[in-house]
């Protein structure tokens, strides 16, 4: 019998949030060892600047993947809208293997199709602006000649401005839109969409297809477990006392 694959997104580790990193450490020594692999699909970090970050939360994340991926274990990252700036080098110390944007694979006989999720929200036109401004490869070049911590004051600067703007926002603009996951559906040819970003946990039915949403963590992990025998299924799960 195969092993389980799981899924995670949104847990926006930082340094001010130890509550996560202790959820993070249990899921990476506890749960984590018994998947065949690990998909992290986005915001695994509150904000990344660069591969030059450190800090002692880092360093730990970074053992705690490292020691994954030595068992044997394959960790797969998919950039979120705040550590789209992670880069080679993170993924070279850590044996993880960047995704591209849209990944494609077979799960267990079905064609699934894992993503963030924030392409998704077409809706959001402001997001999608910014989304465009900040992916562009000579900004982001300009960018990191900036000293790292300047780097980090213009991330704390620009989560701010994102916190400030979601207040005036309607939660319907800050969720997919349904013509995008239908275009992206058939353009993929899929069975199944994985994806995280909007943080509302749930496994939409449409027609003969699915779409997974990933929750964010907070009090609890959630992690989405696929099994050959399972459809997949939601685990929330608190720190053990
Ligand atoms: O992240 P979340 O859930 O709060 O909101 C997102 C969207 N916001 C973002 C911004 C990120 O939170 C912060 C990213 C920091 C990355 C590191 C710095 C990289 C700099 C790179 C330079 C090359 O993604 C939010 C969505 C929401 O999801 C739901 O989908 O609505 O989108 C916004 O809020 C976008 C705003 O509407 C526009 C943001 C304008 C920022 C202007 C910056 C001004 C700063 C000036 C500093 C001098
Ligand atoms: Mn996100």
């Amino acid at each position: 019998m195969s092993k389980p694959t799981y899924f995670i997104a949104d847990l926006h580790l930082s340094e001010q949030s130890p509550h996560l990193l202790a959820l993070f450490r249990y899921f990476m020594t506890d749960i984590a060892p018994q998947a065949q692999a690990l998909y992290i699909l986005g915001d695994l970090f509150d904000f990344w600047v660069g591969d030059d970050e450190d800090s002692e939360a880092i360093r730990e994340i970074k053992q705690l993947l490292t020691q994954l991926t030595t068992q044997g274990i394959a960790c797969y990252f998919c950039h979120g809208n705040r550590d789209f700036l992670l880069g080679k080098k993170f993924a070279e110390q850590t044996g993880v293997q960047l995704l591209p944007e849209y990944h494609k694979m077979e799960l267990y006989g079905k064609a699934t199709l894992v993503c963030h999720g924030d392409t998704l929200c077409t809706d959001d036109l402001a997001y999608q602006k910014f989304r465009q401004r900040v992916h562009q490869p000579w900004l982001q070049k300009l960018f990191f000649c900036l000293p790292l911590k300047y780097r980090i004051k213009l991330a704390q600067r620009i989560r701010q401005q994102s916190q400030a703007d979601k207040k005036e926002k309607n939660a319907q603009i800050m969720d997919v839109n349904a013509d995008t996951v239908r275009q992206t559906f058939a353009h993929f040819n899929v069975e199944q969409i994985i994806h995280g970003h909007t943080h509302r946990q749930a496994i939409h039915f449409l027609e003969d297809k699915k779409r997974i949403v990933l929750g964010d963590w907070r009090e609890e992990l959630s992690v989405f477990v696929v099994e050959e025998q399972y459809q997949g299924y939601f685990v929330n799960l608190a720190l053990p006392q």
